[in-house]
């Protein structure tokens, strides 16, 4: 039962697989905002300004946790709980993301620095944007796996892995002859026994992919195909509950998704900030109902205590530093916040620790104990809307770097990845080139080298500079 969804003697109690499947982050801005207010017009970031005729539901609706688990799981979800608000923990978490605000760790993101007519930081307080919520239901969906490679592997160098690969110089792929969209031999990639140090990283969040109903394997994105499940529970809520207010959002909308998550007993915040079920791990993302339903305090799941304890591995292994703080991330030193949120240049003090990180980072995940555990034991379902593409696992530098602006879009289309952009991801390349050591990767940079794009430009003169020095 949802009361005490965690631990092992819980997992008896959970059906696995759940009744739908699994599945991955991009990030949340305006323009997605957008897109998705568009697509979902029921989205709004606002409440509506006009009263809904019956607020809280039929009279006497009370919503429960069970109910809304069992709901939720019906539609897709791997995990999920219900918080009523506000929560006992409300102010202590307004008090930490205005802290982390405060200290300039958003970086560039402003649309998390928003405020209210009051002064107050929107996001803070899920009431100052939404007065009428009463309670919300917190959505997990995996997207963990118990087979692929991991970003933290060792790099070796495999000679027989690149052949017909290493020798071939790096051209640009016109669309007749560039990667068709299922894996093929124009997109090579690297099993995890393969991986060399010129191979890229692509955050696993982003792999996803579904067939669509001609049969065709196109790409997917967490946003929407998590979206359509909340719209389905919202809708299911609605027969059983009747008119009531309710917002849906994945990833975009003005709440902290981790710190519901945390209030709805889903698992604890780790020191690398993930929200990390004790059974699932840390590859899940969040999704989260918010409706003017009452639910019962006394009722809520209880938390999971943090169970970090004395491990710092997440801290160790970050490249850039970004953890220095634990359960703080400077955004500014987050290789994921440098590959995919901001444009233009990097700063070249990052650019080593970026390694081979092309799109996202998954260190500080990959090096969880709680992954580990996970991936050894837990009952980890592959979500058809999102299962992951073998091109995007590990792809060499070479074949990314062949790419051009129409493959990158048809590649892309759909796909988390085409958030950072076609010279985005050249600028990252380039990078990870730079951090390669190989010098055949030099003509393409020196041919970058005078790029229009200042991000791109100024990544492939440092990656030039480095591989010039090693001679
Ligand atoms: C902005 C953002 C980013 C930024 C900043 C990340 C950050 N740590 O804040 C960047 C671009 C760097 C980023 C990166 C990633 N993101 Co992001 N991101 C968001 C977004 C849109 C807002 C996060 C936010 O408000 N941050 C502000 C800080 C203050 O809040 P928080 O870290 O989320 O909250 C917790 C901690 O700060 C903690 N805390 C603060 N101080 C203290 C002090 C103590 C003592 C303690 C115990 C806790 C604590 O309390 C909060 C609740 O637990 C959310 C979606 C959303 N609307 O919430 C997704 C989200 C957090 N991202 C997600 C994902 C998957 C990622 C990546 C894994 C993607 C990738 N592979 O590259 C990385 C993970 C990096 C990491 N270690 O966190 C998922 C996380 C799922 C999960 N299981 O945790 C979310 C929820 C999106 C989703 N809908 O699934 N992301
Ligand atoms: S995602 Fe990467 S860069 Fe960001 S905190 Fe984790 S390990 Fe560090
Ligand atoms: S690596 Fe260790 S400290 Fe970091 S989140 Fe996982 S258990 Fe916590």
């Amino acid at each position: 039962m949802l009361e005490n969804a965690r631990g092992k003697s819980c997992l008896a109690k959970i059906q696995w697989p759940p009744a739908v499947r699994f599945l991955v982050p991009a990030f949340a801005n305006e323009q997605q905002s957008q897109i998705r207010r568009t697509l979902h017009p029921g989205s709004v970031s606002h409440p509506s300004p006009n009263p809904p005729i019956n607020p809280s539901g039929a009279p006497g609706a009370i919503i429960g946790p069970v109910r809304a688990r069992a709901l939720a799981l019906e539609t897709g979800f791997t995990e999920a709980g219900l918080v009523s608000l506000p929560y006992p923990d409300t102010e202590r978490d307004a008090e930490r993301f205005a802290g982390w605000i405060g200290a300039g760790r958003a970086a560039t993101m402003r649309y998390l620095q928003r405020v209210a007519e009051d002064g107050r930081l929107i996001r803070a307080r899920v009431q100052t944007p939404f007065p009428w919520a009463r309670s919300a239901i917190v959505c997990f969906a995996s997207y963990g796996s118990h087979s692929e490679p991991l970003s933290i592997d060792e790099t070796v160098e495999h000679q027989d892995s690149l052949t017909g690969l290493a020798d071939q110089p790096v051209h640009s792929t016109t669309q007749e002859e560039g990667p068709s969209f299922s894996a093929s031999a124009n997109s090579p990639h690297l099993s995890s026994k393969e991986l060399n140090p010129r191979s890229g990283w692509i955050a696993r969040y982003a792999w996803s992919s579904r067939v669509d109903p001609s049969g065709k394997r196109v790409a997917s994105d967490y946003h929407k195909v998590l979206l359509k499940r909340l719209k389905a529970l919202e809708s299911r809520l609605h027969e059983e509950f009747g008119t009531f207010e309710s917002r849906a959002y994945v990833d975009t909308g003005p709440v902290v998704e981790r710190s519901l998550a945390v209030a709805a007993g889903l698992g604890w915040t780790g020191k690398n900030t993930c929200l990390i079920h004790p059974i699932l791990g840390s590859f899940g993302f969040l999704a989260v109902l918010l409706t003017s339903l009452k639910s019962s305090p006394k009722r809520q799941t209880p938390e999971v205590p943090d169970r970090c304890g004395s491990c710092t591995r997440c801290i160790q292994a970050c490249p850039t530093h970004a953890l220095a703080t634990p359960y703080q991330m400077d955004a500014n030193r987050c290789i994921a916040y440098l590959t995919i949120e901001h444009k233009g240049p990097i700063d070249e003090s990052l650019m080593p620790g970026i390694g081979r990180q092309v799109f996202g980072c998954d260190i500080c995940q990959d090096v969880c104990p709680w992954n580990s555990k996970s991936r050894r034991s837990g009952p980890i379902v592959i979500d058809p809307d999102l299962s992951p593409r073998p091109e995007l696992i590990n792809p060499t530098l070479d074949w990314m770097a062949s790419l051009d602006e129409q493959s990158f879009e048809r590649l892309f289309n759909g796909s988390p990845v085409r958030r950072t952009g076609f010279n985005g991801l050249r600028r990252n390349i380039a990078i990870a080139m730079g951090n390669s050591g190989d010098s055949r990767f030099i003509q393409w940079l020196a041919n970058l080298a005078d790029a229009a794009d200042e991000g791109l430009r100024s990544a492939a003169r440092w990656a030039l500079h480095r591989l010039r020095a090693l001679g």
